[in-house]
């Protein structure tokens, strides 16, 4: 591993330079091989292939890692702030930028208080030392309980269910897929999403290792996805009802008497409380609304108790499709019942190297929420976040307490959350909107104020998020590998916490800096090594604090990464709920049941649903600026099954107007018999031809906001997390004018 080169005013060198880094792009956190020559900004500059060596991804990449030097170079990516002078963006110094921060925030707070500034955060401060270790200290700063991050469109119900039966959101048990036998998977598509609430590298090899070794892999999907291709059974659920479909599982479990808790049993409370719910969904009472019929569930729930090692894993159509936190609690409770709750091959619970609450000295408080609410839609606070879906009714609803400024932080919410016209409008009537982000996009463009940080070549890396979800425990520090002028990104947010604190914009950000530091040194009971600061020190006090009595200089040391081992068993010392237990019964889990329970009352609808879809070379809303990932397969279009499009009238290729609860689009259809009769897909993210933005790019392929369709008030109770997938929608062909010949 060589380092960056030495002075930022000298050309830069163009003598080539490796270094091995973890890519930040999505969950899997794949080692890369990174070659540079120069800046990194000429076409060929910068080479990218997977390290054969790390420990945990062993030579494996996908598109967008490989892409990772065309984000780099990528001339829309802002490298200076911007300012909005009579409607137009230009490029100001940082002074200037932060002047106008201080300005206007000031003012904001003066007259409307602290209460009136919201924060929300986006995916990529999740993949970013900044976002994971200096938010806090800013929402501490600004002194607001406004805050909101993507959490809430995507995985809260699964940290919710894991806060109360653990103890703490971030104790998550993940799919020990090395070792599995027997692999459930319910609403994720891993093959392309790379993974998500499990940290695992390659799981089309893993996959194929389980079928290799006898085992097999069922996949829950309205969609034929990759996963389910590669899967050795597909059962094709009917959108929103996994709920119902994992009661009739546990239900079967149970009334079979299939239940065999081993260990586990003097670990467990609420076992009768959740027989007696799960009595009153049988699986003959939930098929006709999952499309499941009885015998497969019965077969399926055999299957799964019958495996030596088995597992259950759900993701984004299990949490974002109404009932996420009852079937994120039966997800585990499954893994309970069936004895597969932290055994190898079963759900375990990672031990990561630095910063996991669950590995910290000390008592621990067990989870809680609703210790406030919201102002409007009196929603309550989980993980102290509030659901963004109510975001624009804080902005819009006239009052006390109304939301007048926001600062987001690597967050695109204008197009990622749902009724995206409704959240347009809310950021369009700001007094003030503060982004810290690389580009001018869809909710940027309303910024008075936009800073943008560094690329993830010029700057270090150590992933403490989601190391705490791998299949595998590892650490790895990835070095910056280009020099840069743009100043780092957690001394933008310190900047940031100075001026909310009411210092000015000249705070001494080195000194705000040593006091977050010394917060973190006094929580873990270490001093750090001499010479160090920001994200450095920060993580070797982590490091040093934590489970492995490591220091950032020994994760250094190895360039390809430190391998700690397979997952091992941590009961019960994971666990700090009250009773020291896993709570079966917790008390919000048995309220959403019977919200659930009242569905199966509910006549079972005939009309289209909706679901989200990813693509590999697709993230979210803003990888779509970059060549190597646009055009091909990765298009905006509406899936329909043969049978509906023949039904609808709809062609292939053809326009179709989809009409959904809160707006409608149009998008080309795409006839294919991947789909279930009956649903309809279309990927979010896209919409990129609004005025105001700059990626030349990827408005020439604009496509369609798929979040203008779902509306923003049916969400999941527990945590009001949003409802993006089995939306409800009508499709009518859009009739094109036919052409009359003329003389
Ligand atoms: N290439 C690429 N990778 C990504 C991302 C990306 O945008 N592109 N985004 C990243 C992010 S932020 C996340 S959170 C992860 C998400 O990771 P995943 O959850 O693995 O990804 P999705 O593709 O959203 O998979 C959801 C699946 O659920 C299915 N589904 C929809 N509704 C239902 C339902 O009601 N029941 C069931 N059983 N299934 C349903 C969909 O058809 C889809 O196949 O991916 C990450 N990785
Ligand atoms: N219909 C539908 N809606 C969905 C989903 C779905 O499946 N269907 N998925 C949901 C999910 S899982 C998620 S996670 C959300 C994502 O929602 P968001 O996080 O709001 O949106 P992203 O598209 O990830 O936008 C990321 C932003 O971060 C910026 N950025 C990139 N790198 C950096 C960086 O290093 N620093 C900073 N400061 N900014 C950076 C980008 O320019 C962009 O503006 O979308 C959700 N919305
Ligand atoms: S799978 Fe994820 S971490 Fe790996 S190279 Fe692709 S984007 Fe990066
Ligand atoms: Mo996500």
């Amino acid at each position: 591993m060589s380092t960056t080169t030495s002075h930022s005013e000298a050309p830069p060198s163009r003598a080539e330079r490796t270094a091995h880094v973890t890519c930040p792009l999505c969950e899997a956190t794949c080692g890369l091989e990174v070659t540079v020559r120069g800046d990194g900004r000429e076409p060929g500059d910068v080479r990218v292939r997977g390290d054969r060596d790390d420990v945990l991804s062993r030579g494996y990449l996908c598109p967008k890692g490989a892409a990772i030097g065309e984000l780099h170079a990528d001339p829309d990516r802002l490298r200076r702030p911007l300012v909005k002078r009579d409607g137009v963006h230009v490029e100001v110094s940082w002074e200037e930028a932060y002047a106008e921060v201080a300005r206007r925030l000031s003012a904001v707070q003066a007259e409307h208080g602290r209460g009136s500034v919201a924060v929300y955060f986006g995916n990529p401060s999740a993949h970013h030392l900044a976002g994971a270790l200096y938010l806090r200290p800013l929402v501490r700063a600004l002194g607001t309980t406004q805050v909101y991050s993507a959490g809430t469109v995507d995985q809260v119900p699964k940290m919710f269910a894991s806060g109360y039966l653990f103890g703490d959101v971030a104790t998550v048990a993940v799919p020990d897929l090395d070792h599995t036998d027997h692999l459930l998977l319910l609403g994720g598509n891993p093959l392309v999403s790379n993974g998500s609430m499990m940290t695992a590298p390659d799981v089309r090899g893993k996959l194929r290792r389980i079928r290799e070794r006898g085992g097999s892999v069922v996949v829950v999907d309205p969609v034929r996805t990759r996963t389910a291709d590669a899967a050795t059974e597909h059962v094709a659920i009917r959108p929103g009802t996994d709920a119902l479909l994992l009661m009739s599982l546990v239900h079967t479990v149970l009334d079979e008497g299939l239940d065999d808790l081993g260990r586990l049993a003097e670990h467990v409370s609420g076992l009768d409380e959740v027989r007696e719910v799960v009595a009153a969904f049988p699986p003959e009472a939930t098929a006709e609304h999952t499309g499941v019929d009885a015998a497969t569930t019965r077969r399926l729930a055999r299957e799964l108790a019958a495996a030596d090692r088995a597992v259950v894993y759900g993701r984004m159509g299990t949490t974002t499709s109404g009932f996420g936190t009852v079937a994120s609690w039966l997800v585990d409770v499954l893994n309970v019942v069936t004895g597969n709750l932290d055994r190898p091959g079963g759900a375990m619970f990672p031990k990561a190297a630095a910063g996991q609450p669950n590995t910290r000295p000390g008592p621990r408080k067990p989870f809680r929420h609703g210790r406030w609410h919201s102002r409007v839609q009196e929603r309550p606070e989980v993980m102290s976040e509030l659901p963004v879906a109510t975001l624009p009714d804080e902005i819009l609803t006239p009052g006390a307490g109304r939301v007048r400024a926001v600062v987001t932080v690597g967050g695109n919410p204008c197009l990622s959350a749902p009724d995206s016209a409704r959240m347009q409008e809310a950021f369009g009537s700001l007094d003030l909107l503060v982004c810290v982000d690389p580009y001018l996009n869809e909710t940027t463009r309303h910024a008075d104020v936009v800073l943008p940080g560094p690329s993830p070549l010029e700057r270090p890396h150590y992933d403490v998020l989601l190391y705490q979800y791998a299949v595998r425990n590892v650490a790895h520090w990835s070095p910056a590998v280009v020099d840069t002028d743009v100043p780092q990104e957690w001394r933008t947010l310190l900047t940031l916490s100075g001026i909310a604190a009411g210092l000015g914009p000249g705070a001494d950000v080195d000194a705000l800096d040593d006091e977050v530091a010394r917060q973190v040194a006094a929580s873990y009971g270490v001093t750090a090594a001499a010479g160090l600061t920001g994200p450095e020190r920060l993580v070797d006090l982590m490091l040093r604090g934590g489970p492995y009595d490591l220091t950032l200089a020994d994760v250094q040391a190895a360039p390809h990464g430190v391998d700690l081992g397979p997952l091992q068993p941590r009961l019960p010392e994971v666990l700090s709920t009250p009773s020291g237990t896993v709570e079966l019964a917790a008390e919000p889990f048995l309220r959403d049941a019977e919200r659930l329970r009242v569905t199966l009352d509910e006549p079972v609808g005939d009309g289209l649903l909706l679901v989200g879809r990813r693509h590999l070379r697709s993230n979210n809303s803003w990888m779509h600026n970059l060549p190597a990932l646009s055009g091909g397969t990765n298009l905006c279009t509406l899936q329909v099954h043969p049978d509906d499009a023949e039904r609808l009238g709809l062609v292939d290729g053809g326009p179709a107007r989809v009409v959904g609860p809160a707006g409608e689009v149009e998008a080309p259809v795409e006839v294919t018999d991947r789909v279930r009769t009956g649903v309809v897909t279309l990927p979010h993210g896209w919409g990129h031809d609004l005025p105001g933005t700059r990626g030349e790019v990827a408005a020439a392929r604009p496509g369609v906001n798929s979040n203008l369709l779902a509306d923003a008030r049916t969400l999941d109770e527990p945590t009001g997390t949003a409802t993006v997938n089995a939306v409800p929608v009508t499709v009518v062909p859009v009739s094109v004018p036919t052409l009359t010949v003329v003389d």
